[in-house]
């Protein structure tokens, strides 16, 4: 069985292709398939942008698709950035980092909790499109540490490591992650979509 995993996110790719090694699945990127468009991300919730993601994407490549939409939301920032994760602050890379820091200044630790969610939308040809969702909840940092995984992962402090997202495994972020439960779940559809 084929499956395209649309995301131009290096990260997620990475993730994904972890996650569902050997399930006997074939998973092909945009890359393979030559698909550069960017489908614009309308929505307002990560369940409206996943699907017009894995639609978009399907209408595209004719395979069924897999779309993560993903992000940050600190309670403090009333959830934000959220569905803007990717663009917040109108920077990206270690900039992103410290203007989120910046935006928090002022928040004392006991007040810095924040969660990762993961919606997944599995879309194929003829049927309804469906839906995963994952969440891992977290501190953010005062500084950033830790070298590994993507986005903000230097900044989400796991309690029950010690650790930030960017300092344990990949190992152990694609076992607590948000992507990792929403993967689980979505793998679960796929056995369904598959059995028949
Ligand atoms: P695609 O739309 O091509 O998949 P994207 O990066 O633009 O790539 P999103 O719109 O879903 O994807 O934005 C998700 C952003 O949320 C991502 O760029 C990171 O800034 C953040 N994010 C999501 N998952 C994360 C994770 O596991 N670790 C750190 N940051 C994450």
């Amino acid at each position: 069985h084929e499956l395209l995993i649309a995301t131009h996110n290096p990260g997620k790719r990475r993730e994904f292709a972890a996650i569902f090694d050997g399930l006997g699945i074939t998973l092909r990127t945009l890359d393979d398939l030559g698909i550069s468009t960017e489908i614009e991300e309308t929505g307002t919730t990560f369940a409206e942008n996943a699907r017009l993601k894995a639609e978009g994407y399907m209408a595209l490549s004719g395979l069924p698709t897999l779309a993560d939409d993903s992000g940050l939301e600190v309670a403090a920032l009333n959830g934000a950035p959220g569905v803007y994760s990717a663009r917040y602050g109108g920077v990206q890379g270690a900039a992103q980092l410290a203007y989120l820091l910046e935006q928090m200044r002022d928040i004392p630790w006991h007040q810095r909790l924040a969660r990762f969610v993961c919606v997944i939308a599995l879309a194929r040809p003829g049927y309804p499109t469906e839906f995963a969702e994952g969440s891992l909840a977290g501190v953010i940092e005062l500084e950033p540490r830790g070298s590994g995984g993507f986005g903000y992962d230097p900044l989400f402090y796991l309690l029950d490591d010690d650790k930030t997202l960017a300092e344990v495994s990949a190992e152990r972020k694609n076992q607590i992650s948000h992507r990792a439960e929403a993967a689980r779940a979505a793998r679960e559809l796929l056995e369904q979509w598959w059995q028949a």
